[in-house]
């Protein structure tokens, strides 16, 4: 039945907004949409699922909230805004794209959250499942809105879910629910790491099998009905994935089973290797066997702008990890390399404590090129200023870490390791930090 007055709003007209408005378009319901943003351009594509007389542009108005009854709120808006704040008070219906794909959904739900590692881990599932030959996709945060997902009847629906999403939606039913770790993230907007904290632990309200890193101190362990779990550590029994050593190489282990080799694998770093753990284990849980799964772990190649190596003439080697927008995941990348980096660091600033890089910056890191808007927050937190250098801009960048390892090349034997793995978000220059990223590469390559 079609609504004279819509009872629902919209708010927020990017990829999840639209995706709302295909999805009640699709119901033959009326509704709303409203974007602060003045100049949103409407294009020939959206007017096919909203209609333009009911598009609202420029400043909440308070006059909405008595307009409308249910609102759906795409995951970039703060709740706690003036706007959203009166809305709770009126007690008036919130949701998200999350809640209502959760009510329609009939495939089984693998829901994936985390401060880093959420895409690697997601897109590691993924692929393995389609390899297996089993009809599933993945969606959510990774960039493909939840809602998408119901327009194919998939076995497996695989969401990477973020901070902002967990904090709009209510509790979804899921087969198996993971968190790859938590460190600060998004404190701007969640204010306390306590509150970020217990917005990540969402994930595990209705799930059939909680998947644990028994490492982060961050996971409340005590209080979760675990029974699989992942670690850099070796696993002690079959309920367990980590890494083993033999001969100085480490293993992906499953109890004590040796599954893959490190060399096996296309992707750079301990913590990929326990992406890999996180990604089997959820499969386990889920009655897949695990040396089955592990077989297609080889033909994963690492995503774009995560510690991605797309340059090596054999001296210097060139990794753009442009997605590490925060601390924990620059120093999971350093760590990811044996020596001789020369680390480009910059962006703008989330607040994020700087000081922690002092605990990885070792002989192994040979210069620090710091640009951009946190220059002078990121140089004043690191303690040996004889490594830092600051630049204007990426550009400049990449030509000074040019000449620097060409310097440096002559006397060592072993490659020498560019690494762009900036801690900041990419704001103060780009639009993301796959502009932020693909930018990068243009200039290394011409
Ligand atoms: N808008 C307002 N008022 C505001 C803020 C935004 O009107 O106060 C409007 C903007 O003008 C814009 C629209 O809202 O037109 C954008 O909505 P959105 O910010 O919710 O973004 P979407 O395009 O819907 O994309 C969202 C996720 N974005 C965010 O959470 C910020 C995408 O994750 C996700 O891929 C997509 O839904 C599909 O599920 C991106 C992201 O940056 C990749 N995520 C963060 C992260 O990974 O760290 C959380
Ligand atoms: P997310 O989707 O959570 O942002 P990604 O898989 O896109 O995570 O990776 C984001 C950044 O974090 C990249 O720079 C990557 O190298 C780094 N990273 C990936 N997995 C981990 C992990 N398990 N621990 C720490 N850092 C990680």
């Amino acid at each position: 039945m079609k609504e004279s007055n819509p009872t629902t709003a919209i708010i927020g007209l990017g990829k999840t907004g639209l995706s709302v408005a295909k999805y009640l378009k699709n119901k033959n319901l009326d509704f709303a949409v409203y974007d602060t943003k003045k100049d949103l351009k409407i294009t020939d594509y959206i007017c096919q699922f909203v209609d333009r007389k009911n598009i609202f542009l420029g400043e909440f108005d308070k006059n909405i909230i008595k307009k409308h009854n249910n609102f759906i709120i795409s995951p970039g808006i703060d709740l706690h805004k003036d706007f959203l704040a009166e809305i709770i008070k009126k007690n008036k219906k919130i949701s998200s794209d999350i809640d209502l794909f959760n009510t329609e959904n009939t495939s089984k739900i693998i829901a994936i959250t985390g401060s880093n590692g959420k895409t690697t881990v997601t897109s590691i599932v993924e692929h393995i499942l389609l390899k297996m030959g089993i009809k599933a996709k993945a969606g959510g945060n990774i960039g493909y809105p939840a809602l998408e997902l119901l327009n194919n009847k998939y076995e497996y629906s695989i969401l990477e879910l973020s901070s902002f999403q967990l904090e709009l939606m209510d509790k979804i039913n899921c087969a198996a629910s993971a968190i790859t770790n938590i460190t600060p993230d998004h404190l701007d907007r969640h204010v306390t790491f306590e509150n970020y904290i217990k917005i990540k632990h969402k994930i595990f309200e209705n799930t059939e099998h909680v998947i644990l890193n028994r490492e982060d101190e961050n996971i409340n362990s005590e209080i979760l009905n675990y029974e699989y779990s992942f670690g850099s550590n070796k696993p002690k029994d079959k309920k367990e994935f980590g890494i083993s050593y033999k001969n100085g190489k480490k293993y992906i282990s499953h109890g004590n089973e040796k599954l893959l080799c490190e060399d096996e694998i296309q992707l750079i770093g301990t913590h990929n290797m326990i992406n890999v753990c996180t990604s089997l284990c959820i499969l386990f849980s889920l009655g897949f066997d695990s040396k089955l799964t592990s077989r297609h772990v080889g033909s994963f190649h690492p995503i774009e702008h995560r510690m991605e190596n797309f340059y090596n003439n054999g001296q210097i080697r060139w990794i753009n990890d442009s997605k590490a927008t925060n601390i924990d995941s620059t120093i999971s990348a350093i760590n990811s390399l044996e020596e001789n980096i020369i680390l480009i660091l910059g962006g703008k600033s989330k607040q994020d404590n700087y000081e922690k890089l002092n605990d990885v910056i070792s002989n192994k890191i040979y210069e620090i090129i710091i640009y951009g808007e946190s220059k002078d927050l990121l140089g004043n937190a690191i303690d040996n200023k004889n490594k830092v250098v600051k630049v204007v801009n990426i550009e400049h960048a990449v030509s000074l870490a040019k000449e620097t390892a060409k310097k440096i090349v002559k006397n060592r034997n072993s490659v020498i390791n560019i690494l762009l793995s900036p801690a900041c978000s990419s704001y103060d220059m780009f639009n993301s930090y796959e502009e932020r990223g693909a930018y990068f590469k243009k200039c290394v390559l011409g």
